[in-house]
Order: C-alpha cells, then sequence, then structure tokens
C-alpha cells in the first residue's frame, strides 16, 4: 500500500539530506545527533568528491539505516534506484535527469518517491506520474549543490497552493531555522537541510531548533 499522504506530510517536515562529505564530524554521529535534535525524514545523499562508493558506502548505509530503524525515521536514497531497491529503503528521492518515475514506480512499488521541480510544468508532470511529494528549490542561495538551479524563493510552493494542489511539498536550499518560518508561511509541508544541521557546531541543538520553527503554527493552534 501506497504511503499514506498525512504521514509522508509529518515526514518532510525536518528532512535531512546527508552524505559523508557533508560533515564536519563522524557522519554515523551527526546522523545519532540529529535523531535526538527531532529530524523527521533521512536521505541518504553519498555524492561529489570524495563520496563513499562500493562496500564503504554499502556499510555506511546500513549503519544510517540501523540508527534511522530505531527511531522509526524513514531512510530515502538519492537518485540511485537500484541502491535503494537493494537496501530496502524506504523511498527514494528523484531529480529530473534521473530514471523517469513510472520506471522507478515500477521497481519500487508502494515506497516513497520524491521528485525534485523547479517550476510549474515539472511539478505537474511529477503529480500525474504519481510522486509522493515535490521537492522545491533552491529556495536560497545554496552552497552545497553545485550544480544547483537559479535561486527561486518561495515562489512555486506559493503558486501551486494558490492553485489548490495539496500534494506534499518540501523546500530545499540554503534554509535555516531563521528562514524555515518563510518557507512554511509559502505552504511547505517541511523543510529539507543539509549544512544547517550536518556543519552545525552543535547537531542535535541545530535540528531542535529548526524543528521549533516548522511546528510553529502547530503549538499555536
Ligand atoms: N538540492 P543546504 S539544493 C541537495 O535545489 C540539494 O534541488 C537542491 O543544501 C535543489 O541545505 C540542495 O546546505 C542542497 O543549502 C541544500
Amino acid at each position: 500500500m501506497r504511503a499514506d499522504v498525512k504521514l509522508i506530510r509529518e515526514c518532510l517536515k525536518l528532512y535531512l539530506v546527508m552524505g559523508s562529505t557533508n560533515c564536519k564530524i563522524n557522519a554515523l554521529e551527526v546522523v545519532e545527533q540529529a535523531i535526538a535534535g527531532g529530524i523527521t525524514l533521512l536521505q541518504l545523499r553519498e555524492k561529489g568528491p570524495n563520496a563513499l562508493g562500493g562496500k564503504a558506502r554499502d556499510a555506511f548505509a546500513r549503519q544510517v539505516q540501523q540508527r534511522c530503524r530505531q527511531h522509526g525515521i524513514p531512510l530515502i536514497v538519492n537518485d540511485d534506484i537500484e541502491w535503494a531497491a537493494a537496501l530496502q529503503a524506504d523511498g527514494v528521492h528523484i531529480g529530473q535527469d534521473d530514471a523517469p518515475l513510472p520506471e522507478v514506480r515500477k521497481l519500487l512499488g508502494d515506497r516513497i518517491i520524491g521528485v525534485s521541480v523547479h517550476n510549474l510544468e515539472e511539478a505537474q508532470q511529477a503529480m500525474d506520474q504519481g510522486a509522493d511529494y515535490l521537492g522545491i528549490g533552491p529556495i536560497y542561495a545554496t552552497s552545497t549543490k553545485l550544480d544547483a538551479q537559479a535561486v527561486q524563493g518561495t515562489k512555486l510552493i506559493h503558486t501551486l497552493r494558490a492553485q489548490g494542489i495539496t500534494i506534499p511539498i518540501v523546500g530545499i536550499g540554503g534554509i535555516t531555522a531563521e528562514r524555515a518560518g518563510a518557507v512554511m508561511d509559502a505552504g511547505a509541508d517541511g523543510v529539507a537541510v543539509v549544512s544547517a544541521i550536518t556543519m552545525a557546531g552543535d547537531v542535535t541543538l541545530a535540528a531542535s531548533n529548526l524543528l521549533q520553527q516548522v511546528t510553529r503554527e502547530e503549538d499555536v493552534s
């Protein structure tokens, strides 16, 4: 059975995207501390120069997965669909240059499939093809993803919501605790962050500060 939309919205609240090269300290420690701070979803994005490969990548992923499972946090794998299937990850996140969504759905069945979109057309296509959530970015400037597209602010999120589109949405790119509120106010269900958590001096505190921002409205209602 496909994951419930409500559940996906909950998971997207504080979405940590990370790989071993994004961290100042041991990556597994970052995972543990971020979990302690309240992340709700984790995407393994083992990419770029010095990224782990082969058996080391598998071993790292298994260790991350074990920690996620201990805390009931779903694990999403970036781009690599075969790897996601082999790991029995909870889902995959794909970009516009990856395998087409219908093919990914065939391979991964009911697992969570998120798609990066940058404009209305891409959003519409991802929805038509049955994406579980949309990743929209970069909302703000980021130095984490070198091939990121132009900064787009929260406009696309606003536009989709103004059109009555209710698919779960997560914003990504340059998001900090100070900026998370604006992304939520635009209509996102959550924020996806790399450096605001992985490079923080106090990872747990950084995650819990972000969580506070994305759950702000719930506290007052
Ligand atoms: N995807 P940080 S921006 C992985 O725009 C990723 O689709 C993006 O890192 C997109 O939180 C990005 O450190 C990097 O800015 C986000």
